[in-house]
């Protein structure tokens, strides 16, 4: 069923319109270090992130990041039900360059140890 979703995911995307030049997304795959708390903001994660290749900077070239721990940022549509520090996780980000630069978690997908 996973194998049946991804592959209609994957379908979906590539059926997709060309994305705005203005807006990008990239997955980011990592370790849940601290939930919303004491000290952070309410829609503030941290993760200890692997390497992002395909990550751009705020003019929209492809940069990349190495790994890091770093904060994210949630939309407010996304839940964190389900989600514990320490577990490994996936996060869709989308990244918009215009108006201005902002950066948010589109998606968090609890991955199997
Ligand atoms: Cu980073």
């Amino acid at each position: 069923m996973k194998r049946l979703l991804a592959a209609v995911i994957t379908l979906l995307l590539s059926a997709a319109p060309t994305v705005a030049e203005d807006a990008y997304t990239f997955k980011v795959t990592g370790v849940v270090r601290a939930l919303p708390g004491e000290g952070r903001a309410a829609n503030e994660i941290l993760v200890k992130h692997e390497e992002i290749p395909d990550y751009r900077d705020s003019s929209g070239e492809v940069v990349g990041m190495m790994a890091m721990t770093m904060p994210f940022y949630l939309a407010p549509e996304v839940s964190l039900k389900g989600i514990a520090e320490g577990d490994a996780v996936e996060l869709v980000v989308e990244q918009r360059l215009k108006p201005k630069y902002t950066e948010q978690v589109t998606s968090i997908t609890k991955l199997a140890k």
